[in-house]
């Protein structure tokens, strides 16, 4: 199967998963069930839900059992895209090719959603995979556990807090010294790395991996996680120039520091091929190098959206 039937087919089972996994009236108030499932059905590339399986899948384990854990990610990821969102955060008014939630339902709602999603995560890697014996049950308190730690102030919150406070200007107006470049990996590591490095996990925890297994998906992700956010920043740049006539890339424009203007496009576009290379070399090493992981950390380094 090529890659990208892979991902289609993944990307449909996820999507199936994601409609059911969605609260519905009358326990949650219809409108507040159409803005989660607005936000969550936008599409996206499921990056993250698909890694989690691919991750399950490379030790050898049943991707059915990953599959909540999966959904719960991914819905985490949009309720962290909702709030970005928000004028009070980034200020978008474009997501997913779709008005971000706030434009169409109001701040107060994309709050409320962005809140809802979080916790039906939690509610859905509680209640599901169901029915399961000790060794099951363990994995899923651990997988709780990996993408709590992920989510929360430790890892994509905390990120996020750093990220806010690099451009907030002080009482009397001045502006905050600028993150060094260390400071911008540890940023970007919190802030979208944790998550990713968590999807990566979670998978291969409900896989069965081995210690070593485990060791070489963490090692592996978090250059994943990396590359991503270098190749993010260097897709924001050529969005730009490719059309002169558009707002310049929004991080760029609002002062905060990215790879290419940190390292500049070529470096970018090296130090992400690097970080593949790695994630290659610690996938390999584990035996591991002949699952899908290595295409996906292609696809990831080799994107254009
Ligand atoms: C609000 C707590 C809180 C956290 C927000 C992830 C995040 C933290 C903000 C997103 C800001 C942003 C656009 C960062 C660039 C990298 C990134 C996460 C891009 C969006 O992820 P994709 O490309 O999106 O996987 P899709 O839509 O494909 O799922």
């Amino acid at each position: 199967m090529s890659l990208d039937e892979y991902l289609r087919e993944r990307r449909a089972e996820i999507d199936k998963a994601l409609q059911a996994a969605l609260p519905v009236p009358p326990d949650c108030p219809a409108h507040l069930a159409d803005a989660m499932a607005y936000s969550v059905t936008a599409g996206g590339k499921r990056l993250r839900p698909v890694l989690c399986l691919a991750s399950c899948e490379a030790v050898g384990g049943d991707r059915a059992a990953a599959l909540p854990a999966a959904c719960a990610i991914e819905l985490i990821h949009t309720y962290s895209l909702i709030h970005d969102d928000l004028p009070a955060m980034d200020n978008d008014t474009m997501r997913r090719g779709r008005p971000t939630l706030h434009v169409i339902a109001g701040d107060g709602m994309a709050i409320l959603a962005g809140d809802g999603l979080l916790t039906e995560a939690f509610a859905l890697l509680t209640r599901e995979p169901r029915g399961l014996g000790q060794t099951m049950i363990d994995r899923k308190l651990r997988v709780m556990g990996i993408v709590a730690t992920a989510a929360g102030p430790s890892g994509m919150v905390g990120g996020q807090a750093i990220d806010l406070a690099s451009v907030a200007l002080g009482a009397d107006g001045t502006a905050p010294a600028p993150l060094s470049a260390d400071g911008v990996r540890t940023m970007h590591a919190k802030k979208t790395g944790a998550l990713i490095r968590a999807s990566a996990l979670a998978g291969a925890v409900m896989g069965g991996a081995s210690d070593a297994q485990m060791d070489a998906i963490d090692r592996a992700a978090a250059e994943l996680g990396l590359a991503f956010q270098i190749v993010d920043d260097i897709l924001d740049v050529e969005g730009a120039s490719a059309d002169l006539g558009k707002t310049p890339g929004k991080d760029a424009a609002a002062g905060k520091p990215t790879y290419p203007g940190l390292y500049g496009l070529e470096a970018s576009r090296t130090m992400a091929a690097e970080c593949l290379a790695r994630a290659e070399r610690s996938l390999a090493a584990a035996s591991l190098a002949d699952s899908r992981l290595i295409e996906i950390g292609r696809w990831v380094v080799g994107r254009d959206r």
